[in-house]
């Protein structure tokens, strides 16, 4: 079968990765379906590019509303749909919420996969439907080796981690138990300018964007000292379709196999603008400051107007990031660094961004969305700074 006939269902479409994933199948021919849940506000702000008005014939874009927590919905959009490939990426996916909504996170991410593959079975398409698992590196969680592997034993340590480690089983099983093409891609983080808000180096280049713009005064961080492995969400949305694309289902380690610490995270991204930033002290008390301005780069990243506030800063030694305990988890995942070796050979998966061109994308892309507030601004508008 050619990609031109293909029919793919997308649950997690309005997410970072399903944006990505959707405009990558289109581009391959595919015929894309995806799940939406009602909000009371427009959520499909990442994908409104790609709508297609639905009084027009021939669409190969369609929305569905939807959710993971209930099953005749799940049941009724396959049977509707019949995709040929179904790439599970909703989930309540941020590991700090998950603390405060553990039963519905459980639902949501681990029944939820249930659903879909249980649903793929009663109807029948067991032999037409391939299935992709949006697994986790947090599944590794107090790492058990380093790097971690597909070998390497799991021991997760939040509700959301515990939720997609029966996700990853219950795929497994149907694999083994009924001969699905059902795999887990097991992804380390994954970045990009749509990146949710909250998660860690969005926050980074949002704030950094807003403090270099002088439309916030500072940054409250938790744990600076915790590692990621960070790639690309571009990249990544390509393995999950290697993923589905391969003879016989399989589960797949999705890392770039280099890890940084948060404080440093911040260190590159404020360099990007031109900012030298220097942290002191420990725990709750560190602090960050601007130490220096390489003045150039920072006029060319952010423009001349906002030099001299930048540059009072530097000398009434402002403190820009802070220590909010209330960013700390109950239980922290310190380190992940994973090992693609098995992604790389047999899938031929190769990521085209490092970190540098991450972050440099990052920072391009919020410097930019910071500058259209500070117009509004300027044209008498409110803007408003969102803490979380
Ligand atoms: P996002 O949080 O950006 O997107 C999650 C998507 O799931 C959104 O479309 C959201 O809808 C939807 N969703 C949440 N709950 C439900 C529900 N009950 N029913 C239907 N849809 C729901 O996540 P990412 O794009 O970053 O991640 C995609 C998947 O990959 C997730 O499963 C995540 O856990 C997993 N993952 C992500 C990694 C990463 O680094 N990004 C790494 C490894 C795994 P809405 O827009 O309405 O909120
Ligand atoms: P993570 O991503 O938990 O790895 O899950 P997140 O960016 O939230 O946290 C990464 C690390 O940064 C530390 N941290 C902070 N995190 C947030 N969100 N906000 C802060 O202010 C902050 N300060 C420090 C965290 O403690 C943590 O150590 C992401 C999600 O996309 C999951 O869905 C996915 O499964 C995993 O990545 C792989």
């Amino acid at each position: 079968m050619t990609n031109q006939n293909k029919t793919a269902l997308i649950t997690g479409i309005t997410g970072q990765d399903g944006a990505y994933l959707a405009e990558y199948l289109l581009k391959k021919g595919y015929v894309v379906h995806g799940m939406k849940r009602r909000a009371s506000l427009f959520n499909t702000d990442r994908i409104d590019y790609l709508y297609q008005d639905p009084h027009l014939d021939n669409r190969n874009f369609i929305l569905h509303y939807g959710d993971l927590t209930d099953s005749m919905n799940i049941t009724r959009m396959i049977q509707e749909v019949q995709p040929d490939e179904i790439y599970n990426l909703a989930a309540m996916s941020h590991v700090k919420v998950s603390f405060d909504t553990p039963e519905y996170t459980a639902n949501a991410d681990g029944i939820g996969t249930l659903r879909i593959l249980e649903a793929v079975r009663l109807l029948n398409m067991v032999d037409k439907t391939k299935i992709y698992q949006a697994s986790t590196s947090e599944l590794y969680g107090l790492v058990q080796e380093i790097p971690q592997s597909e070998k390497t034993p799991f021991y997760p340590r939040s509700p959301y981690a515990v939720a997609k480690m029966y996700a990853y089983w219950i795929t497994v099983n149907y694999r083994e138990a009924y001969g699905m093409h059902a795999s887990n891609g097991i992804l380390f983080n994954h970045e990009s300018p749509i990146r949710g808000e909250t998660f860690v180096t969005r926050k980074i280049t949002r704030g950094l964007s807003r403090i270099a713009l002088g439309m916030q005064q500072n940054l409250y961080m938790g744990n600076l000292s915790s590692s990621r492995d960070w790639g690309h969400a571009k990249d990544y949305v390509k393995a999950m379709y290697l993923i589905l694309q391969q003879e016989k289902p399989d589960d797949y380690v999705i890392a770039t196999g280099i890890t940084t610490k948060i404080r440093d995270f911040i260190l590159l991204a404020a360099a990007e603008i031109g900012l030298e930033v220097s942290f002191s002290g420990e725990g709750i008390r560190e602090k960050g400051v601007f130490k220096s301005v390489d003045e150039a780069k920072f006029i060319e990243a952010v423009g001349e107007k906002y030099l001299n506030d930048i540059k009072k800063r530097i000398q009434d030694k402002d403190v820009i990031i802070g220590v909010d305990p209330q960013y700390f988890r109950p239980t922290e995942v310190e380190l992940l660094i994973g090992d693609s070796t098995k992604a790389r050979t047999k899938l031929n998966w190769q990521p085209k961004y490092d970190l540098k061109a991450l972050v440099n994308d990052m920072m391009t892309s919020d410097i930019k969305l910071m500058k259209k507030e500070t117009y509004l601004k300027d044209g008498g508008y409110t803007t408003l700074n969102y803490f979380e």
